[in-house]
């Protein structure tokens, strides 16, 4: 049996998983004054689509969130011409959650009762390749 006299680390590479982005869908105005789900976790990179059904309502973080956002049906405040004004009808806006945290957010109508949460946490990381000769 042939015992190797020297060990040698070829390659030791810890790499970012590629996984590609998810986006995950919040339903505003729901039966009420609700986020559905209200509470989600996600990893880093991917977004979120608030989508109103029903209602009057926006959706805006708390101050100091890592990733602070107010949308509503004329846009995201900070995104070209939009305004996070809330208003009525069925619209959309998705927004990108680069930086782990918790982020909180609420409908500035309906405050802490239109309320909800979403964690983001780091993307895996994988090891990609690893060798001993
Ligand atoms: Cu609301």
């Amino acid at each position: 049996m042939r015992i190797p006299n020297s060990v040698c680390l070829v390659l030791l590479a810890a790499l970012p998983f590629a996984a590609a982005a998810a986006d995950h869908e919040v339903l505003v105005g729901q039966g009420g004054n609700t986020f559905q789900p209200n509470f989600l976790e996600i990893r880093a990179g991917d977004t979120v689509t608030f989508r109103q059904v029903a209602g009057f309502h926006n959706v805006a973080t708390l101050a100091g969130a890592v990733t602070a956002f107010r949308c509503g049906p004329n846009g995201c405040d900070g995104v070209g011409s939009g305004n996070g004004e809330p208003g009525g009808g069925v619209w959309s806006q998705t927004v990108a959650f680069p930086t782990m945290g918790t982020i909180d957010y609420l409908c500035d109508v309906h405050g802490q009762v239109m309320s909800g949460s979403i964690v983001v946490n780091p993307v895996p990381v994988t090891l990609q390749k690893f060798e001993i000769d």
